[in-house]
């Protein structure tokens, strides 16, 4: 018995933080997930895809993904179940409301009591379990005192949208013992999108499918779950992301020129962009002259990239600035200006030294990676 696993796709986002043609074509892009999450279920001949809550950011969606979503449902070869989460409740007025009155296939089975529900789907000797979430909270564990049936060779599945990482939760506080207890096969959950990892292979968060900001770092997928029995089940996450968020750090110290910054900074670009990062958030750390730095910042933000987006942060520290260090209050500062008389010393070699003593030294203070000799001279 194969299982696709999703959810926490998070349909129409409002993406604030791009202009609104952005943000269309994002919300265009998450329907083009939608689509590739059923062409994988296709294509892996799954008997079965959960969808573990918050498919859409909201209850109610625009008419392009409402549409992209019932044609995709309607035509899936395999029975879908959809647990409602705290973003896409099922609530009146929503669409899944709309849906499960008007024109929910037969193969669809929706949960749409916040108690613990099931579905038996005899074709594939399947119970799923479940609820919905009515509105944004559900406070109890719908999983706490519920007695399940005899299996008597039925596979008992969960298909829910908790928070298993407080038990103080407002979303849903299931417990792993809450699940357990239950015995079931498997367990597929969605909300923590940066999952942890549980001490039972059979309860699994299915995490982000694409990232939609630097809170979802890296590639993002569906797991694709094989029951067989008698064995563990057998999970494999499958890349479905076609964007990918990154996160790096940069240490500048080394850098004493424009040319050199601004080549640093291109190499890191493009290694990044060749692991496939399309979005990119550069800290720029270390002890830099500042004036060259933001010379050199203003020509990198006009230059092309291949990246989506790039965000530089500038955390360096103004190194060259003496005036600075010479007022600076911190061990930084009594370190400058323990050193300074050698920075200024009348000989060329004393000064050099000096100058390599202070970049090591403010490295070593700061906690980062000491450069080696190649790197400062
Ligand atoms: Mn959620």
């Amino acid at each position: 018995m194969k299982i696709l696993h999703t959810g926490d796709l998070h349909l129409d986002s409002a993406f604030c933080a791009e202009d609104a043609q952005k943000a269309d074509a994002r919300r265009e892009a998450q329907r083009e997930l939608l689509r590739r999450v059923f062409a994988c279920a296709k294509e892996e001949a799954c008997d079965l895809v959960m969808i573990a809550g918050d498919l859409f950011d909201s209850r109610t969606v625009t008419p392009e993904t409402a549409a992209l979503t019932e044609k995709l449902l309607r035509e899936s070869p395999c029975p879908v179940v959809i647990a409602p989460g705290n973003h896409d409740p099922y609530a009146e007025g929503g669409f899944y409301h709309t849906y499960q009155k008007n024109n929910l296939p037969e193969h669809v089975y929706l949960f749409t009591s916040s108690e613990l529900q099931c579905f038996e789907i005899e074709a594939i000797k399947t119970r799923v379990f479940g609820y919905a979430f009515g509105s944004s909270f559900l406070t109890e564990s719908p999983l706490s005192g519920a007695s399940l049936p005899e299996k008597e060779g039925w596979w008992h599945l969960l298909c829910a949208h908790a928070d298993l990482t407080s038990p103080i939760s407002r979303t849903a506080p299931v417990t792993e013992g809450d699940i357990l207890r239950a015995d079931f096969d498997y367990a597929a959950l969605g909300h923590i999108h940066n999952p942890p990892a549980f001490s039972s292979e059979k309860i699994r968060y299915c995490g982000f499918a694409e990232g939609r900001s630097f809170d979802e770092l890296g590639e993002g997928g569906v797991l694709i779950v094989t029951l067989e029995e008698g064995k563990s089940p057998c999970i494999e996450r499958k890349i479905l992301s076609q964007t990918c968020y990154g996160v790096e750090e940069l240490d500048l110290s080394a850098c004493v020129d424009e040319q050199s910054i601004d080549a640093a900074i291109q190499k890191t670009l493009q290694n990044a962009a060749s692991r496939g990062v399309t979005d990119l958030r550069l800290y720029l750390v270390g002890d830099v002259d500042p004036d060259i730095l933001s010379f050199t910042l203003d020509k990198t933000n006009q230059r092309e990239n291949s990246l989506r987006s790039l965000e530089m942060i500038n955390l360096t520290i103004p190194v060259a600035d003496g005036e600075f260090l010479k007022k600076d209050m911190t061990i930084r500062g009594a370190f400058y200006r323990e050193l300074y008389p050698k920075l200024i010393d009348e000989d060329p070699a004393v000064r050099r030294r000096a100058a390599k003593a202070l970049r090591i030294g403010l490295c070593a203070i700061d906690g980062r990676t000491i450069p080696t000799e190649e790197d400062i001279e």
